[in-house]
């Protein structure tokens, strides 16, 4: 924002910004840190626990098997988070770039890019969206796009006590209204769900609704990966991949990168570790930008 100084050398800003003037083949491979300084977890590194669990095990089709109540718990968190979570500078900026020029891509499932007003049509959610939903019988096929219902069953409710002391000091620091406690916190109790607590299948009023996301695991939308795929195996040259906020470790997706520079991309990193490079390294002439991507994403692309 304006008020920091900036963080990003002369030099590298001004090859940067020549080079994206003259670009008009642009995909830009968005994680989880993007959404950071809107207070939203990313799922490596600070703030991959969620409670004593790791984030990542807990995306996985055998957690929600094992304790459908403990994983719904953790997504019904995060679609609270979400849902009153504002975009940063970063969301806007994209959504601008994304308005004037050809393409983006997108990966994280948190939805703050479309209230950025980033164009749908230019936004690919390759790991699905917090607030879809789906039927998580093998045998059934319903799935319902953007449900805010918040929380989406009573049971699933962001447990409230006005009296607990603890619970203000810690939550204010965090944004959450001091009536709510954090779940989040191992030290709140979480109350144990079943099946009978948990939201059914409208459809084959059977199943367990699962969040509509894509697991460890899972296929990713093949129209997604089609799309992809055209922007990326056509003739057609790249002239850019930007890569913000991402470990990029997790396939097919962190293997855009390398397929962007096949196509002679040259590739941007905003990302606040510097360890965080994608496979292939850097090459020459690529860009490394360390620090917040709410910062730095609106004043290189300003
Ligand atoms: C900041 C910042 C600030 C912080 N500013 N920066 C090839 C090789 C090896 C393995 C595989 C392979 N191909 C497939 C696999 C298996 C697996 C995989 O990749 N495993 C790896 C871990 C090795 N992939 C899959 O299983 C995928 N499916 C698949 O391949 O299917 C094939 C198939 C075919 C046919 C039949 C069946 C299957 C599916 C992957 C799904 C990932 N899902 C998740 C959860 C989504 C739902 C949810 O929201 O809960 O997606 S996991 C999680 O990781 C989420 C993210 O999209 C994804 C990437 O994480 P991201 O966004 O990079 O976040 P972090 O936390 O890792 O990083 C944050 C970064 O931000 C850090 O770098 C920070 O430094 C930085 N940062 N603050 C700037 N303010």
């Amino acid at each position: 924002s304006a008020t920091r100084p900036s963080v990003v050398s002369p030099k590298d800003l001004e090859s940067f910004q020549q080079h994206l003037t003259q670009s008009t083949r642009i995909l830009a491979l968005l994680g989880a840190g993007l959404s950071a300084s809107s207070g939203l977890p990313t799922f490596r590194g600070a703030g991959g626990l969620w409670r004593t669990h790791d984030a990542t095990s807990l995306a996985t089709p055998e957690a929600f098997e094992r304790d459908p109540g403990l994983v719904w718990q953790f997504y019904s968190y995060r679609r609270h988070m979400a849902l009153k979570a504002k975009p940063n500078p970063a969301h806007y900026a994209l959504a601008e770039l994304a308005r004037k020029k050809r393409r983006l891509h997108y990966t994280e499932s948190e939805r703050l890019s479309p209230r950025a007003q980033h164009p749908a049509s230019q936004l690919k959610l390759l790991h699905g969206s917090l607030f879809d939903v789906k039927c998580s019988d093998f045998f059934c096929n319903y799935v319902e796009k953007n449900n805010y219902t918040d929380p989406i069953v009573p049971a699933l409710a962001i447990p409230t006590d006005e009296s607990d002391p603890t619970s203000t000091s810690a939550l204010a620091a965090r944004g959450i209204q001091p009536n709510e406690l954090d779940i989040s916190d191992e030290g709140v109790a979480l109350p144990e769900l079943d099946y009978s607590h948990l939201p059914k299948c409208p459809k084959c009023k059977r199943g367990l609704l699962r969040p509509g996301v894509v697991w460890f695991g899972e296929q990713l939308p093949s129209s997604v990966l089609d799309d992809i795929d055209d922007y990326l195996k056509t003739e057609h040259k790249i002239d850019l991949i930007m890569v913000i906020g991402t470990s990029a470790r997790v396939y097919p997706a962190a293997g855009y990168v390398d397929m962007a520079r096949m196509r002679g991309a040259k590739v941007a990193i905003i990302n606040m570790d510097p360890n965080d490079i994608p496979a292939g390294g850097l090459y020459d002439g690529d860009w490394f930008f360390q620090g917040d991507a709410a910062q730095i994403v609106p004043e290189i692309l300003r």
